[in-house]
Parts: C-alpha cells; structure tokens; sequence
C-alpha cells in the first residue's frame, strides 16, 4: 500500500485543570521534545507545528457551578482551542492535539463540528467520561467532557457561566467507545438509556479489538458519511503499556490492540482529528515516561498512515547496481 502524503496540523494544549495531578500540562512539549513531530513527517505527511494553545480568563466567566472544580479556566481554554481546530480542519488538515487532561476534547469536538457538521465520535479510554456535574463522584472535568458534548444530555446541567460559545451538537448514536473498564453508575445507566455504541474490554477479548471497531462503525455512522473524531486517552492502554498517566487502569488495551485500531481508523480516509490527551510526565520514573513517549509517538505514527506492513517506496522498482 502506497502511502497517502497529508497534510497535518498539530496544536498543543497545557492543560491541566480538569483534573488534580500536576504535570499533564508538560506533556504537549515533552512530546515535542521526543520528537513526536518528526515521527509524523517521517511517515510522509507535511506537519506543521502551531504551537500551544494560550488563553486568558474573563473576570465576568468566573460564576461558579457546584462540583465542578475550575470551570473559568475550563471554558476559557476550550474555547480558544475549539477555534483553532476549527481553523485547522477547515483548512483540509488533519488536526493533531497534544493534551493536557481529557478535558480538552470538548474544545476539540466542538471545532471540528464547527469545521465538518455531521461527526462520529470514537472515545478510546478506560473510562466514560459521561458524568455531569450531578452524578461526578470527584468534580473533576475530564471526567464530564463526553456529557458535555451530547446533545441528550443538554437538559442535565445548569446554566455553565462561560461555556455560551459551546452547544451540545453531538447525538449519543455518533458516539462510540472502545477500551472501557472503569464505569461510575450514572455513565452506566447514561450508556443504558441511550443504548450508547459502548464496547468495554470483555468486548474486546470476545469479540477481538477489530470487529469491535467494526460494530462500533457501523453503530455510529451507519451510511459510513461522517467525519471521524479519534478522542486517544493514553490511559485506554495498560499501565504497563503507558504507565505515566494519571487515572490508570489494570487489563487495558495493548499497544498492538490499539494500533490496529487507530490504523484501521485511518484507513477509512474519514479521519479529521485526533485528540491524544492524559500523558502526564510527571508520574513514575523516567523509564515509565520513555515507555509513554514511545507508545504516544506510535498511536500518532499511526494516526499519520503508518502500518505495521510496511509502506513502499517512490520508486516503481528495486534500484539497478551502481
Ligand atoms: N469517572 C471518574 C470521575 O468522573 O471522576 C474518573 C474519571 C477519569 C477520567 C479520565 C480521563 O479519562
Ligand atoms: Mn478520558
Ligand atoms: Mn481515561
Ligand atoms: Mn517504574
């Protein structure tokens, strides 16, 4: 399989107040410092670097909303990063976002629905995600950031002071989730209800982590028309896979699950944006941090089009002897 050369935009975000283990915002430039960036090129795509997301918070955003920490910071950020991946997929550029905590994804759902309209929305992730402000068991907002997204749900949380630019656009029919294993009793009455694409790892032992992509396809862009919005959060993959994040989970994805996954999602050509969120620098040793960096760097090679078969080269033949 030839490769297919594409362009892709890559923005980081320092984010880390959706949660509280500091050091998930070193992770867009310690990925950089990696490497990461020339990884991507060396697959064959033309990536330019826009470099980290800042924001500044409005004194007239900062009412506060019960149980749930940091809103201000939250709604500011978003909103700037959901322009810029507007900006980036309107261009025809696959955007790239270098987390920061989960939280991030709302700003980068909510773009590339600004961008493309029609989305399906695959969460790779050990955990939901769905909770609101009502059933989150910690008040931390990577935890929120799938419920803030879904339409079904707008009408299960208050007025969010700030969050105005955002409007839950996402049915829960477009979204699916692969990789779960650790699921709060509302997220799992939430799934129930909405009879949500939700695949958690028995499925994926049963079932094999392809055919679940699948089914999950199938489920959530029946007419296969939609753009697809790849949600990577580190932590669908065993700690012994990615140990440096904050919120892990024993019995994960490996990283050969995951990479087939990730370079199936490529090869449906309907691929428009990648979140690759949770990496936190900052936890275990530098040994757990190079493990992570390496299982970052090879989710986004395969994101850009790498496979694990091989890409041919330009020439049409072997070389003759010089
Ligand atoms: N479900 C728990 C909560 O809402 O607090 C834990 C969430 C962890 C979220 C990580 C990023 O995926
Ligand atoms: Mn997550
Ligand atoms: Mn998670
Ligand atoms: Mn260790």
């Amino acid at each position: 399989v030839r490769n297919v050369y594409k362009k892709v935009g890559v923005i980081g975000v320092p984010f880390d107040k959706g949660q509280t283990n500091s050091g998930v915002a070193l992770a867009p430039d310690e990925l950089r410092r990696a490497g990461v960036i020339e990884s991507m090129k060396a697959v064959g795509c033309e990536v330019t670097d826009y470099g980290n997301i800042t924001y500044r918070v409005k004194e007239e955003d900062c009412g506060s909303v019960s149980n749930m920490s940091h809103l201000a910071h939250i709604a500011a950020c978003q909103q700037e990063v959901s322009k810029k991946v507007q900006e980036i997929v309107s261009r025809g550029e696959l955007c790239v976002t270098l987390g920061g905590d989960h939280t991030v994804s709302i700003g980068t759902v909510d773009g590339h629905q600004k961008a493309k309209g029609d989305l399906a929305l695959l969460w790779v992730d050990a955990h939901a995600d769905l909770n609101t402000n009502a059933t989150s068991p910690s008040g931390n907002v990577h935890g929120m950031p799938v419920a803030l997204l879904a339409r079904e749900l707008a009408d299960y949380w208050p007025y969010l002071p700030g969050m105005d630019w955002q409007m839950p656009r996402i049915s829960m029919r477009n979204i699916g989730y692969i990789g779960l294993r650790s699921l709060d009793s509302y997220e799992r009455l939430t799934i129930d209800k909405w009879g949500v694409a939700a695949y958690g790892m028995d499925e994926v032992l049963r079932l094999g982590a392809l055919e679940a992509l699948r089914q999950i396809r199938r489920r959530i862009d029946p007419r296969q028309r939609r753009s697809l919005h790849l949600s990577f959060d580190v932590d669908s993959l065993d700690p012994l896979e990615a140990p440096s994040t904050g919120t892990p989970v024993r019995g994960g994805l490996s990283l050969r699950e995951a990479l087939a996954l990730v370079e199936e999602v490529r090869r449906s050509g309907r691929l428009a944006a990648v979140d690759l969120v949770e990496f936190n620098p900052a936890v275990g040793d530098a040994r757990d941090r190079a493990t992570t960096v390496e299982a970052c760097r090879s989710v986004l090679r395969a994101a850009c089009g790498h496979s694990r078969s091989g890409a041919l080269p330009p020439d049409e033949d072997l070389p003759l002897p010089r």
